[in-house]
């Protein structure tokens, strides 16, 4: 069996979570379009005439529906090795292109579609090499492992930097919706004990969406894992099991240490996460990470929370924020699993689109990329470590002083063009 063809067999179920939700009724202002220059100080490089011109921008995301109306400055995919049906079921990249669009205008644009599972994504990456992008972008997060840099999802996105890429990817929403354990069964009925004592944890819907998904991972050899845990979803105080992901891990060779689940959900109603191993002494003490997509399991983000490919050493993480300059309270925050700080930069949050609000972190990763499409054009000597140091110096300090792991070294924004 090649590698290759092992990959993709190992990414079987890890599923791209898009870092946007559209359509819920929030209080927080959007910025509009036309706000976006003046509020990163990209206004006067627009004025001084770099628009984009000359710079090719790469687009992964899962779908671009109606994007050709956009620009004609768009190369797309050949369908052959995309999912046509997925290019247009979905919105979610051509928002994306809008956005990045209206702040680097001139620039073209190549766009790839991902299918869900993005066991393509390394075609993906294949073909903005050949078509030599400038700049890379990707809105989309999963729950890769490690989250140190060297999972596989982060390492196909740092193909792109090894060939002098400039690659802008998502801190993730995942900020409030994780939760770290350490498998604890002292009553022997092969149920982990959350705090409190009690078998599940119970979480609450965050929006009425239709679906949820939740994510386990737990620390054992990514490849062979033997410690077997399953993760189940109940309803009705945890007493009828509405999901569950019971994967057998062995020790052999395809054995992951992951199980995830989708199940639907009821606005307003409660459902429960439980955590069981089908060998609790040998499960006992093992770390263990939940994500559970559009659920709130903390208060506030918790520490760790960026998934992949927010973990690269080399790509611009993304966090986002509020136009009343709060922290986006979804915003994965770092550190990465080896201390790294991340993200690195803040963008706005939310905005308004002429086919509604669009809100999240994949809504500020176009905005960084749109600036660095600019930067491009102007500084045509600059590496991109130079344009990375550029933007990172000129940030907005964020919360407490200096570079820190909710804002990274603060809110984008440019000087003046000199
Ligand atoms: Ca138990
Ligand atoms: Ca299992
Ligand atoms: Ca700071």
């Amino acid at each position: 069996m090649t590698r290759r063809l092992l990959i993709l067999i190992l990414l079987g179920g890890l599923l791209w979570a898009l870092n946007a939700s559209q359509g819920h009724a929030r209080t927080d202002a959007p910025w509009t379009l036309e706000q976006l220059p003046p509020a990163i100080g990209l206004d006067a490089w627009h004025q001084a005439g770099y628009r984009g011109e000359g710079v090719r921008i790469g687009i992964l995301d899962i779908g671009f529906a109606g994007v050709e109306a956009l620009t004609d400055h768009i190369v797309i995919a050949d369908p052959a090795a995309v999912a046509a049906e997925d290019h247009n079921s979905y919105s979610h990249g051509t928002k994306i292109t809008q956005i990045t669009h209206y702040l680097a205008p001139d620039a073209e644009f190549y766009l790839f579609t991902l299918n869900l599972k993005g066991d393509n994504l390394w075609v993906g990456i294949d073909w903005l090499l050949t078509h030599q992008v400038d700049v890379a972008l990707m809105a989309g997060a999963r729950l890769d492992v490690p989250l140190d840099g060297d999972n596989y999802t982060t390492q196909q996105i740092d193909r792109l930097a090894a060939h002098g890429i400039l690659v802008v990817v998502p801190a993730g929403n995942h900020g409030r919706s994780y939760l770290t354990g350490t498998f604890q069964d002292t009553d022997g009925d092969g149920w982990h004990e959350f705090s409190g004592g009690y078998g599940s944890w119970g979480v609450v819907p965050l929006y009425s969406s239709q679906f949820g998904l939740a994510h386990l991972r737990w620390e054992d050899a990514w490849q062979a894992a033997a410690i077997d845990l399953d993760l189940y979803v109940m309803a009705a105080n945890a007493q009828r099991v509405m999901a569950a992901s019971t994967d057998v891990q062995n020790g052999t060779m395809r054995a992951m240490p992951y199980e995830d689940a989708y199940f639907p959900t009821v606005a307003g109603q409660p459902y429960y996460i439980a955590v069981r191993a089908k060998d609790s002494h040998t499960a006992q003490g093992t770390p263990f990470h939940l994500y559970v997509d559009d659920a709130v399991l903390s208060d506030v983000p918790v520490p760790g929370s960026i998934v992949a490919p927010g973990d690269s050493r080399y790509a611009i993480t993304v966090g986002g924020h509020e136009h009343d300059g709060r922290l986006y309270d979804r915003s994965g925050i770092g550190p990465t699993w080896d201390g790294r700080i991340k993200p690195d930069l803040l963008a706005p949050a939310r905005i308004e689109l002429p086919s509604g609000q669009f809100f999240g972190t994949s809504a500020s990763v176009p905005v960084v990329a749109g600036a660095v499409a600019i930067l491009r054009q102007a500084m045509p000597g600059a590496s991109p470590d130079d344009i990375k140091r550029f933007l990172f110096d000129h940030a907005l300090d964020f919360g407490e002083p200096g570079r820190d792991n909710l804002s990274g070294y603060g809110v984008i924004h440019l000087p003046l063009p000199e």
